[in-house]
């Protein structure tokens, strides 16, 4: 993040849970990222680690700031630690044939049980 104000979406919805504008069960959080639970938990530790700034998916948060790519792969391990048993899965979904359907980068945090591999 840069030392100003995030950067910003308008009408984007993570925007708003970073900005504390929309409620969500946070997890945690630092000056760069923030963990929340996801509204439609597909496993029994579901937390989604978005970036304060708005970048629509991962290949262009990558490009952008790899930094700050880095604090949400580290937070992500973070969540896995305190929640599960230390082992998860990171998923970033790019574009809507991948089921990404929130344009503001997320990592999903999929923990806390053996997990099958059936992408399709
Ligand atoms: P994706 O499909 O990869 O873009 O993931 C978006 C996720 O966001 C999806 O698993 C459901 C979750 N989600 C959608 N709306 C909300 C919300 O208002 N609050 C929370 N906590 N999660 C949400």
């Amino acid at each position: 993040m840069s030392s100003t104000a995030p950067l910003t979406s308008p009408d984007c919805l993570f925007c708003k849970i970073v900005a504390g504008e929309v409620p969500a069960e946070v997890v945690t959080s630092t000056d760069t990222v923030v963990a929340f639970r996801d509204i439609a938990p597909q496993a029994p530790v579901h937390v989604l680690v978005a970036p304060r700034d708005h970048h629509a998916d991962v290949a262009q948060l990558a490009a952008a700031d790899p930094a700050l790519l880095a604090d949400v792969v580290r937070t992500a391990n973070e969540v896995a630690e305190s929640m599960a048993d230390g082992q998860f899965r990171l998923i970033f979904n790019t574009g809507t044939h991948a089921g990404q359907s929130v344009f503001h980068v997320h990592g999903h945090v999929i923990a806390g049980a053996s997990l099958g591999w059936t992408p399709a």
